[in-house]
């Protein structure tokens, strides 16, 4: 019996066919993908997300990578709306062949783009997103964002705390903005539990420019605290206009307003902006100190919770994918095979991250947990035109 040997092109052609399976040689950087805003209005807060995960790329290549294999984040930006967003996905998953994301940044972008990570299943982490039903959006959808719900109340007793005769409330927000929308509602609710006086509900739209209406509706409730959900450039807006009409109040500002790069905008009408955080550079830990070090010696200035838990959402992949291949190499999987499982293992782990110990939730999956949170408040300095962020919780 004569048996046909394969030609060594045939022999060839399989292995380069198993190989493009595989994710790449047991040598190459596994590719992660990081979807922020890069462009856009909310690029403000993308900017920071993108020094934190650069420079949890160094920090952890530095140590090893993956047990001795390095990854290398894939930037792809995904803009400030829903279909930038979507298509940043697409070409990470089926172009870039990433085994995660971390990203977008925006709520209301991870209600459109995460079903095509979930379609594909991919593991995805938002590092920013914090409406309520980000986990529910389906199983390969998870966050190391706290949600508004547990956090923005925070921000509301900080105000009585620093005045004590607080009373009547008016609440402002974007209603064309998921994030807005779910923040507002815990906002409204938590000012209800609290005892105090709801007067006016005021909404307006991310893209306005013009908060007149607003802004005299508002001072004609005579509030002593006024709430701002929206986002970057319309929160500082709105921020800029309320002072020059004359509000002398406190302003709580939700998670929208979580950036020193909102100053070019409300410039010294910033000062005082009180916004909850879920992340302190006070937080005593060695990795947080490490991170802290790093960013101070590059940005001359502490961290922000959007570096912070940008840094900390390429960490939780590196861990997860660390303690996958410790139980079953993975070099040897397909990329299919590795996104379900490192989907599973990330779930399942425990990280010491600069945002404290996070853990996630079995149910919803992929929902963070993490002990701590903080408040905030701008400080301007004298000259207006620079200011930071002062811990008062
Ligand atoms: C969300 C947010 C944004 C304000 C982050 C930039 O918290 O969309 O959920």
């Amino acid at each position: 019996m004569s048996r046909r040997l394969a030609s060594p092109v045939t022999i060839v052609s399989l292995i380069a066919v198993l190989c493009g399976a595989l994710v790449g040689h047991a040598a190459d950087p596994i590719p992660i993908g990081v979807s922020v805003a890069q462009t856009g209005p909310v690029a403000l807060a993308g900017q920071e997300q993108v020094l934190g995960a650069q420079i949890a790329e160094e920090y952890f290549n530095k140590r090893g990578g993956v047990n001795g294999r390095p990854f290398k984040l894939i930037f792809q930006d995904a803009g400030s709306d829903e279909a930038t967003a979507i298509n940043a996905y697409q070409n990470q998953i089926n172009v870039a062949k990433v085994v995660a994301i971390i990203g977008p940044s925006l709520s209301q972008q991870m209600f459109a783009a995460g079903p095509f990570a979930v379609r594909a299943k991919l593991p995805v982490l938002g590092i920013s997103t914090t409406a309520k039903g980000i986990p529910q959006v389906g199983e390969f959808v998870s966050r190391v964002s706290a949600p508004v719900a547990i956090v923005a109340p925070n921000a509301i007793k900080a105000a009585m705390d620093i005045n004590k005769n607080i009373k009547r409330v008016v609440v402002l927000y974007a209603q064309n903005d998921a994030f807005s929308k779910s923040e507002t509602e815990t906002f409204q609710q938590a000012v209800k539990d609290l005892h105090l006086e709801l007067v006016t509900v005021q909404t307006f739209q991310t893209t306005d420019t013009d908060f007149t209406a607003q802004v005299t509706n508002t001072l004609n409730a005579k509030p002593d605290l006024v709430i701002i959900s929206g986002l970057q450039v319309d929160g500082a807006n709105l921020v800029k206009q309320l002072r020059e009409l004359a509000y002398k109040g406190l302003i709580v500002g939700g998670n929208g307003l979580n950036t020193t790069n909102i100053i070019p905008i409300c410039k010294a009408l910033c000062d005082g902006i009180l916004v909850a955080q879920a992340y302190s550079p006070e937080y005593k830990s060695k990795i947080n100190d490490d991170f802290k070090g790093i960013y101070k010696d590059r940005q001359k200035k502490d961290p922000p919770q959007f570096s912070a838990q940008a840094f900390t959402g390429v960490q939780v992949f590196v861990e997860a994918l660390g303690a996958l291949d410790k139980k079953s190499p993975i070099a040897k999987m397909d990329l299919a095979a590795l996104r379900v499982e490192l989907n599973k293992q990330l779930i399942a782990g425990t990280y010491d991250t600069p945002l404290g110990e996070i853990s996630f939730k079995a149910s919803p999956g992929g929902e963070i947990v993490q002990k701590q949170s903080y408040v905030a408040q701008i400080k301007m300095d004298p000259g207006g035109t620079s200011g930071k962020w002062v811990y008062v919780k």
